[in-house]
């Protein structure tokens, strides 16, 4: 039987598809069903210092090809995820987990973590960069200078596993030099990619979301290109003890497949899971067992990172 399961440092994963944040994570009734599903992990929706409404409805709409949203971060606060992934973890038997968390500011953000730190949890943490910096600058993974004074801080107090979600880059460029500051620090893993910000959608002559006139982060089927893109071109050049976690466009065995080819270790459903619900888990892994069996591949260890090139 071929094997699905993988690892990011230390922590071990039955299977490697999981959610992506945002999705089917905002209340333990949501997590605790993807941990019962065939679901390797879950991560939670990401936690502010305080709980947060979100913005105005709707927020959130399915196209035929994907999606688009404008959440605004709603989310019970750190404490109640925090309190979750304690919870399993000391009661053991259950499955390794990442808890999504950022500040509202990079002060906030330290806050956040060092209550981490000092906490009984010691599990994964995946900071979400593509959050609010200072109003007039872009989110913080766009800003490269910040980006680095905030990860050299971090790792001046944290010292458990963690992350870094990221939007998607559109420049060889920036990946070179986005790659080259995640280096200096000992990331468990970065994760590529965040929906590709401020699209917009039409119906009719209307808009489809309530915030910001429309605009929101895009998902699904038009983001598995640079999704794989940005995953591939971080295998390339991230030091190999920093995994990569795929994101973007996936709704087949086929998708996860190609984002482990391009070197995920370990593959999120957003858009997909939205539609479909915690049994896509079951469809989807069947279906990247099948694509291994036909290949005779029998971990993802097999083909992870071998992408053919002309
Ligand atoms: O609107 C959201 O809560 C949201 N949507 C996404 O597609 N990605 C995200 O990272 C978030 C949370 C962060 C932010 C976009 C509100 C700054």
């Amino acid at each position: 039987m071929v094997s699905t399961k993988t690892s990011i440092g230390a922590f071990d994963f039955d299977n490697c598809l999981m959610n992506a944040a945002g999705v089917y994570c905002m209340t333990r009734k949501e997590l605790e069903a993807i941990e019962s599903s065939a679901a390797g992990s879950f991560v939670t929706k990401t936690g502010t210092l305080e709980a947060r409404a979100g913005n105005p409805e709707p927020r959130y709409s399915n196209t035929d090809w994907g999606s688009i949203n404008s959440m605004g971060l709603p989310n019970k606060g750190v404490d109640y995820y925090l309190d979750f992934v304690t919870e399993l973890q000391e009661e053991g038997g259950h499955k390794n987990h990442f808890l999504s968390l950022v500040g509202m500011s990079p002060e906030e953000t330290h806050t956040i973590l060092k209550k981490v730190e000092a906490s009984n949890y010691n599990g994964l943490v995946e900071l979400n960069l593509s959050c609010p910096n200072v109003p007039g600058k872009p989110q913080i993974a766009y800003d490269f200078e910040t980006t680095d004074a905030i990860l050299s801080e971090v790792f001046s107090y944290y010292t458990k596993p963690l992350g870094i979600k990221l939007p998607p880059y559109f420049d060889i460029v920036h990946f070179d030099q986005a790659a080259a500051i995640f280096n200096k620090y000992p990331l468990a893993f970065v994760n590529s990619v965040n929906s590709i910000g401020n699209g917009l959608v039409i119906d009719d002559e209307t808009v489809v979301i309530k915030p910001k006139n429309g605009f929101g982060g895009i998902g699904g089927d038009f983001i598995k290109p640079t999704a794989l893109a940005n995953v591939h071109a971080f295998y390339q050049r991230l030091n190999p003890s920093i995994k990569i976690i795929g994101t973007g466009g996936v709704k087949s065995g086929r998708d996860a497949f190609e984002h482990i080819l391009c070197g995920a270790s370990m593959v999120q459903i957003g858009t997909a899971l939205h539609k479909e619900g915690p049994a896509i888990f079951e469809r989807i892994t069947k279906e990247l067992q099948n694509i291994m069996a036909e290949k005779g591949y029998d971990s993802i260890e097999d083909f992870r990172g071998k992408l053919h090139y002309l």
